[in-house]
């Protein structure tokens, strides 16, 4: 299984793997999330736990914080996760346990981005592994890759302005090739490259899109300092500007 996915890996950048995880991983997977939501987000600082409206706890949409809860946090060093990740980069670093949600009525589109932008790395060698605990269709925020754009290098990125993806890509992501819309059931898997660009629509369903996401640098990347400062200078001003941080 793991096999034949590096190969789309390789080739397209990302990969789909179908009921990877059983019911009963995807339900610790939301149990941990749960505990997350109820014990630790309320202790956290605005830009750690992004909400549509954040003085109402149920639009939360993002965070880059639940390893702090211990058993999601357990999943990011062995287990199946990690030994995909592995399986895709070789040797990896664990990084972030995210969240990323579209509450239902709101207009939170996901702009088209590199990860690697984030994450300023040479060499730019990491991937995230996309786990929804939810159905995932076009109409609630599918997550659309562009075939192949891995092997395009860094590309050019501006300020979006949008709360928790603060850099898009400038260029029209179909201009660099073949879109592709990955619907997925819970228990399938998405893994994509660091350089692969990726996006997705608001959601326009009356059901949430909940995943977890975790993320892998190659061990043997090291951040690239000058890119690093200039990403985290425009994070700031942003987040300045809507008020998230006082300067
Ligand atoms: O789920 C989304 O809308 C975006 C996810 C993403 O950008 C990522 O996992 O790298």
């Amino acid at each position: 299984m793991l096999a034949e996915a590096k190969q789309r890996f390789d080739n397209d950048g990302f990969a789909i793997i179908r009921g990877y995880l059983t019911a009963e991983e995807v339900d610790q997977l939301k149990a941990g999330f749960a505990r997350f939501v109820a014990n630790i987000a309320p202790t956290l600082d605005k830009r750690e736990v992004m909400y549509e409206d954040y003085s109402d706890s149920s639009t939360i949409k993002q965070s880059n914080a639940l390893g702090l809860e211990p058993a999601l946090a357990a999943w990011q060093a062995k287990g199946k996760v990690h030994d995909l990740a592995a399986a895709m980069i070789g040797p990896v670093s664990p990084q972030h346990v995210e969240y990323f949600d579209k509450p239902v009525g709101r207009n939170h589109e996901t702009p088209p981005h590199q990860d690697g932008y984030y994450f300023c790395l040479l060499p730019n060698e990491a991937c995230t592994v996309w786990i929804p605990l939810a159905g995932v269709e076009a109409d609630n925020g599918a997550l659309i890759y562009i075939k192949g754009s891995h092997k395009l290098g860094v590309r050019e990125h501006d300020a979006s302005n949008l709360l928790g993806f603060s850099q898009g890509l400038i260029e029209d992501p179909r201009s660099l090739g073949e879109a592709v819309v990955c619907t997925v059931e819970p228990g399938d898997v998405l893994v994509h490259h660091s350089l692969t660009v990726h996006y997705a629509g608001a959601n326009r369903s009356q059901r949430r899109r909940p995943v977890i996401a975790y993320t892998y640098f190659s061990a043997s990347a090291v951040k690239d300092k000058e890119a690093q400062a200039r990403y985290e200078a425009a994070l700031l001003r942003q987040h300045t500007a809507k008020g998230l941080v006082t300067a």
